[in-house]
């Protein structure tokens, strides 16, 4: 067996979106990046939006991905690490992931020494400083005390609004220029952030976000990088560090 030597990073699968025109095809490709990666990942770390909505209840979770979560399941079992942030819009997931596939969820924004260098990892809207309605939804959609008055609906009404709501405002996104392509090193918030943070925090190597679906491998100082991890979407991105190296890849399938 190999050693597991690399550890890998992804984000925005949006599983389950309305936007997706084969979610199935979707699904599978991405099965397959972990399946090529199963022998020599130690640690695998989704950045957020893996599903484009997931609400858990105390005894009950969302029908679908269940390829996904079964071969997220056979890595952990088979002894890799996996660990999900949560994005904005799977924020709610709790203690079945952690349970049922041994994930480490992770709902803030984390520092983490990997392998020898120091990495600022998040998925990306913590630090979206754009719009004060985004914020606030982001509050609203933390606050333990909105969740359980949420949970009190029945899932009828909440999934069906959730997965419309998320279908809208990617339409309405794709309008608007500036939520899909790279804005450039002095408009994109991201990379605002980091330098910003980088300042107070000169020991951090690597910074990677996911959350805008562009890929993205800037250099910010002689020692400091950021990295955006694209998207499963379209770009079928990951980033891959194995301590020496750090690569933002594309998984191309062979049909
Ligand atoms: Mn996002």
């Amino acid at each position: 067996m190999k050693p597991r030597t690399k550890i890998y990073f992804a984000s925005d699968a949006h599983l389950g979106a309305r936007f997706l025109q084969d979610g199935r095809a979707a699904e599978r490709r991405l099965v397959r990046w972990l399946d090529s990666i199963q022998d020599d990942a130690q640690s695998i770390w989704f950045l957020g939006d893996m599903f484009d909505y997931w609400y858990e209840y105390k005894y009950v979770v969302p029908k679908g991905f269940t390829r996904f979560l079964g071969k997220v399941a056979e890595l952990s079992d088979a002894g890799v690490e996996i660990h999900f942030f949560i994005g904005n819009h799977d924020i709610w997931m709790f203690d079945y992931l952690p349970q049922e596939v041994g994930a480490i969820i992770h709902r803030e924004p984390l520092t983490v020494d990997l392998l020898g260098k120091r990495f600022f990892l998040a998925h990306g809207d913590e630090v979206d400083d754009r719009s004060r309605a985004f914020r606030l939804m982001r509050w609203l959609f933390r606050n333990r005390v909105c969740q359980i008055l949420y949970s009190a609906i029945h899932p009828r009404w909440t999934f069906g609004f959730a997965l419309g709501w998320s279908l809208s405002s990617r339409k309405q996104g794709l309008k608007k220029q500036e939520e899909v392509s790279y804005q450039g090193e002095s408009a994109e918030y991201l990379v605002r952030f980091a330098k910003t943070y980088l300042q107070a925090h000169p020991d951090i190597h690597f910074f990677i976000f996911g959350h805008r679906h562009i890929m993205l491998d800037l250099m910010l100082s002689r020692t400091s990088r950021l990295l955006i991890a694209g998207d499963w979407m379209q770009h079928f991105s990951y980033i891959v560090w194995d301590g020496e190296s750090l690569f933002l890849e594309q998984f191309e399938v062979e049909e």
